[in-house]
């Protein structure tokens, strides 16, 4: 029996565990355009959990994170098979820092309107005459407040440390640039520019800093193809680039309920996600789909 979600987020789902762990749980939902589509991407939610195991891995040694038990014995029956099987994570319940820490090596969404309006970026100064999807001569870290709906309010790092502490936004600055210098290599590597993230960090009952919820996911970052990427122009988006021109083309007003999408947006996105995971990680992800013990055509 599934026990009603303790809070929903736009795709994913957590669920209470015993009083030290939750369950995460990715959905195959996507939005575009801040609208949840109706059409579900088959597999989404999975590649997304695959890719944050990776990268937990990747970053253990940069960081400890909220990672519990991935094995489907290490779950609650409830959550081992069936549609749950391999988007679900078990981690360690955490006290939150209320604060998204964010890296940008280059200019896109928020931080280019900014710049093109004051040419700084939440605070940091940038040389003139940088061009959308420009790189930035170096990752900066731009930190943000949750906002209850709509978009985060981004915060310079000189108000994020008179509310949280000049240490503890110095550590989570620290945190922040070293993981995205880490993982834009690597996605560098698999022709993907990593141009932005977004992390979430927890203390433990001990007061470590632990990193906690997805990690370098499409949902929490942007990813282009590094053979499609030309600073001037919209950069196209990895994953959601089948989407987004679809609804463009389709003459959607962007006003909820969003419009079904076709079978071959659906699954050019669905092995888009999965191309990018295979090509970041190295892993097929069939193998991790076995390793879940997810049969087919759950
Ligand atoms: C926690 N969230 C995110 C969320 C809705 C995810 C609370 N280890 C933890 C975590 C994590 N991860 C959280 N709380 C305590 N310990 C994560 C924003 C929200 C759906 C999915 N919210």
């Amino acid at each position: 029996m599934i026990p009603a979600p303790i809070a929903r987020g736009k795709v994913r789902e957590i669920y209470a565990h015993g009083a030290d762990h939750l369950i995460l749980v990715a959905s195959d939902r996507i939005s575009a355009y801040d609208v949840i589509m109706p059409t579900p991407i088959p597999d989404k939610g999975r590649v997304l959990t695959a890719m944050s195991l990776f990268w937990f891995g990747q970053t253990a040694p940069i960081v400890p994170n909220h990672l519990a038990g991935v094995r489907p014995e290490d779950l609650p029956d409830a959550f081992r098979s069936g549609e749950f099987a391999g988007r679900t994570m078990l981690v360690r319940r955490l006290e939150m820092v209320e604060l998204e820490c964010v890296a940008r090596g280059y200019l896109a969404g928020s931080g280019w309107r900014e710049y093109q309006a004051t040419g700084t970026v939440v605070g940091h100064r940038l040389p003139a005459g940088l061009r959308l999807g420009d790189r930035l001569p170096e990752p900066i870290f731009t930190p943000a407040t949750k906002a209850t709906s709509g978009h985060d309010e981004n915060i310079s790092r000189e108000d994020a440390a008179a509310r949280f502490g000049v240490g503890l936004v110095t550590a989570l600055e620290a945190l922040t640039l070293a993981i995205y210098e880490q993982a834009h290599a690597r996605c560098a590597e698999a022709g993907i520019i990593l141009a932005d993230t977004k992390f979430e960090f927890g203390r433990d009952a001990d007061g470590e800093l632990i990193l906690a919820d997805e990690v370098l996911t499409p949902d929490s970052s942007r990813l282009w193809p590094a053979d499609e990427w030309m600073p001037g122009r919209n950069p196209a988006s990895f994953d959601k680039q089948y989407v987004r021109d679809w609804l463009d083309a389709s003459g959607w007003d962007h006003a909820p309920p969003g419009p079904t999408l076709p079978g071959d947006v659906v699954e050019g996105t669905r092995s888009r996600y999965i191309q990018a995971y295979e090509r970041i990680s190295g892993h097929r992800f069939r193998d991790y789909l076995e390793e879940a013990h997810v049969r087919a055509h759950q």
